[in-house]
């Protein structure tokens, strides 16, 4: 219930218009915007792919319930001459199941009743139906209509090391407990802000905004059993940026942590008072990913290639076992 109340907040957050190919509606569904382009104008899947990323965006990728939401809820506004639009995958039939474009496996799923069907083992591509917006795998040279989808990080994101970290400021008053579990819900945790760089960042979101609240809850709490300070992730605490006098622990019960919206300091705070809160998400850069999919062509290249010189070494003996059978024979 929390969860939904947070997309919808964050929905109504954004509703952005950009790009001059016309209005995109953007949304905001994770700490990232999406913004969706729905096109009627029929074309194969590698056309449409190929528009997407002229306008550097991508065959839509749907990645949660949420997401899916959103485009039903766009596509219910319009009509449509095809009767489903393609999306970003062309690989439905991959043995190890699905994949986005992006080499991603399907993190969700709406197929149609009695889909993927694959007959003629030909449909390898996914299509978004109009009339009831469930997924089928259908032939890729079709002509269908497509949605095209482009994610802005709206600078919340930076990276740190190989990580690029995105960070999510949520203005809903609850407990402590409850924003650590709605972050845990969107993806993330609470904020960890573990060096002076990290704090300067969320400083500068902060600076951005316009707050209705004054404290933040951010991830570090003394409610594990030795009663030390941690942070959510488990880190030991290597920084902090405590106002003057605090964590004073007053009246013996502030286990919990708020960050000050007008001068981001810190204060230990009582965990079941009602603040706003920060969710960070951390997420392996975009270059990495693609290296871990290459590894694993790699792999699975050198892989085979064992396997057909096993075989081939085994038949070579085989015919020579054969062959000097043939001959002994002959002699004798
Ligand atoms: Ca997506
Ligand atoms: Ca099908
Ligand atoms: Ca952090
Ligand atoms: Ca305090």
């Amino acid at each position: 219930m929390i969860s939904q109340h947070i997309f919808n907040t964050i929905i109504s957050f954004l509703l952005l218009t950009r790009g001059s190919g016309g209005a995109k509606p953007c949304i905001s569904i994770d700490v990232r915007g999406h913004c969706y382009q729905i096109v009627d104008t029929n074309t194969t899947w590698a056309a449409a792919s190929r528009i997407c990323k002229e306008n550097d965006g991508h065959l839509i990728f749907i990645e949660t319930a949420e997401e899916q939401q959103v485009i039903k809820g766009q596509m219910q506004k319009r009509n449509f001459t095809a009767d489903a639009l393609w999306i970003g995958s062309a690989n439905v039939h991959a043995e190890d199941g699905p994949r986005w474009q992006n080499g991603e496996s399907f993190t969700y799923v709406n197929w149609a009743k009695g889909e993927p069907n694959n007959p003629r083992e030909e449909e390898t591509c996914a299509e978004i139906r109009t009339y009831d917006f469930k997924w089928n795998d259908k032939s890729c040279t079709l002509h269908k209509g497509y949605i095209c989808e482009k994610t802005d990080d709206f600078n919340t994101c930076t990276t740190v090391g190989n990580i690029r970290h995105c960070y999510q400021i949520v203005q809903d008053e609850i407990t402590w407990l409850q924003a650590s579990k709605s972050c845990s819900q969107i993806g993330g945790m609470l904020v960890t802000i573990e060096s002076i760089a990290e704090q300067q960042f969320i400083k500068d979101q902060m600076q951005n905004k316009t707050f209705t609240v004054e404290g933040l809850w951010i991830g570090a709490n003394k409610l594990h059993p030795e009663n030390q300070r941690t942070w959510a992730n488990g880190h030991r605490f290597t920084y902090a940026n405590w106002a003057k006098g605090e964590p004073n622990n007053k009246p013996y019960v502030e286990n919990c942590t708020e960050i000050s919206t007008s001068d981001f300091t810190w204060n230990d705070q009582e965990c079941s008072n009602q603040k706003g809160y920060i969710c960070e998400f951390p997420r392996v850069s975009l270059k990495i990913r693609t290296n871990i999919i290459d590894n694993r062509k790699i792999f699975s290249i050198t892989y085979r290639h064992l396997i057909f010189a096993y075989v081939l070494i085994w038949s070579i003996m085989f015919a020579t076992y054969v062959l000097h059978k043939h001959i002994h024979e002959m002699q004798s």
